[in-house]
């Protein structure tokens, strides 16, 4: 009897080891998944989603936009003023679209949603 509880324990301690990793696959995923596997700007209420999206110059980031939602590329100065005016040059994402940009500067890009300045804005910091 005692053998075979001994069996049953060590049945369960492999069990719970098991499960502990599976749990610590699930949290790793999650923290990958803070940008997606793509570089990927969201929409949630009104904000963009990350708020800070972290990536290397030459990767694309993409945006998958809500439909009362744009992200007008603006200077750092209207960043911080709320102004949505379109940096020349800077990219433009429609309402509602889908796009992406590929940034070719190692710097903060700032972009603004239009109609839901000042809480809609982000950045993307590219290293
Ligand atoms: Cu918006």
């Amino acid at each position: 009897m005692y053998v075979l509880g001994f069996q049953v324990k060590s049945f369960f301690m492999k069990i719970s080891v098991y499960l502990i990793g599976i749990l610590f696959a699930i949290v790793s995923c999650t923290k990958e998944d803070i940008n997606g596997p793509v570089n990927t700007v969201t929409t949630f209420g009104h904000g963009f989603e990350p708020a800070a999206l972290y990536c290397n110059l030459g990767d694309t980031v993409y945006f998958d936009l809500g439909g009362g939602h744009n992200a007008i590329e603006v200077s750092e100065a209207d960043y911080n003023a709320n102004n949505a005016a379109p940096l020349s040059d800077g990219f433009q994402i429609d309402f509602g679209e889908s796009g992406f940009f590929v940034p070719s500067e190692s710097k903060i890009y700032y972009y603004v949603c239009t109609p839901h300045l000042p809480e809609m804005k982000a950045r993307i910091i590219v290293e």
